[in-house]
């Protein structure tokens, strides 16, 4: 009994939304072929030459990868033509990108995405991944201008990420649970693997780019210390930590054993307001991992209430498992 495809998982969903017309899923199933593209290019990066990086930055002050620049064109390509999307927003381009007007018509969707997630990572091997966030265009809206993107994480339809790893996984929520799909090469499918996907509420694992220490605020100094002495001290466990510098593999390791991943606030990153982007990245990981049982909080405020202010606004994330979570909120209450 082989497992279902992803395509026929997403139209059993449809048929679950009485008023739904089709055009979601088959929205859906272009950014599931965009996404097989991706892992096809960044699999054969060195063999064809793209692992190198372009004099170019992103608005991020960034330096660009060839293969940021190629996924992000593989994305705009395969979503750009059907009509389904009114605009597109990634951390690859400064501002919206313009629906080409042959292509432009009554789109009821937005689409963000950051097509690479820990690109400086691809020539060393390290997972990286896609990650992407769906939201309504505003009724009437046909040529939508930054504005129309700046809404809070709990007007996502749908969020969802691929993992280019030892294989390549998607997951994504439209608000129903989580559920995780592994690319089946010789069929060119991704077949359900993990469905209704669960976050443990709580856990002994927590990551963190410790070499930030020195910055961070005294309730992330104080939970760091906690976990790292151990059951000797007031946790009464021992932790184990990892840090990947990929946070879509970070998530996808909460997803299935739980964990808690922070890239917290600190005193050289306050006047950027973080290090990691509210619109495609905090806010889709959020939905995710909220819908999966977990939480997610900036440590002063749940991120999907946020609502933001710009379209490349950064903010500091903290999720995963929620009791955990719990913890270190409460730590930024005292
Ligand atoms: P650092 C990748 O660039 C990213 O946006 C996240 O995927 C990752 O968690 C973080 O930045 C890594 O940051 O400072 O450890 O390189």
């Amino acid at each position: 009994m082989h497992g279902i495809t992803i395509t026929q998982f997403l139209i059993e969903e449809q048929r679950k939304v009485g008023s739904a017309t089709g055009e979601f899923t088959l929205l859906l199933n272009h950014i599931v072929t965009a996404c097989k593209r991706i892992s096809c290019a960044v699999n054969k990066g060195a063999l064809v030459g793209t692992m190198g990086n372009l004099e170019s930055e992103n608005i991020q002050g960034e330096t660009q990868k060839q293969l940021d620049v190629i996924t992000n064109d593989i994305f705009l390509e395969a979503n750009q033509w059907a009509g389904y999307i009114a605009g597109m927003a990634s951390e690859e381009m400064d501002d919206p990108y313009d629906i080409p007007e042959k292509y432009r018509q009554d789109g009821k969707y937005l689409l963000l995405f950051d097509p690479l997630d820990g690109s400086s990572n691809v020539n060393v091997n390290i997972s990286v991944g896609t990650i992407f966030s769906i939201l309504h265009s505003p009724q009437g809206v046909t040529n939508p201008k930054v504005e129309d993107f700046l809404q809070p994480g709990t007007r996502q339809v749908c969020a969802g990420y691929a993992l280019y790893g030892s294989s390549t996984m998607l997951v994504l929520t439209t608000g129903h649970g989580v559920n995780g799909f592994a690319l089946d090469r010789e069929m060119g499918e991704f077949i359900l693997t993990n469905p209704d996907m669960q976050i443990p509420a709580d856990t002994h694992e927590f990551a963190v780019n410790m070499s930030n220490q020195r910055f961070w605020e005294a309730p992330v100094q104080r939970y760091v210390s906690e976990c790292l002495q151990g059951e000797e001290g007031v946790r009464g466990k021992d932790f184990n930590m990892r840090w990947v510098a990929s946070m879509v593999a970070e998530v996808h390791r909460i997803l299935i054993r739980g964990g808690l991943f922070m890239y917290p606030m600190d005193s050289k990153l306050r006047d950027k307001g973080g290090k990691l982007r509210l619109m495609y990245e905090a806010n889709p990981m959020s939905f995710i991992v909220e819908q999966a049982g977990g939480a997610s909080s900036t440590g002063r405020e749940r991120i999907l209430d946020i609502q933001p202010s710009g379209l490349h606004q950064r903010v500091p994330v903290i999720l995963g498992s929620k009791n955990e979570v719990g913890v270190l909120v409460g730590y930024h209450r005292t």
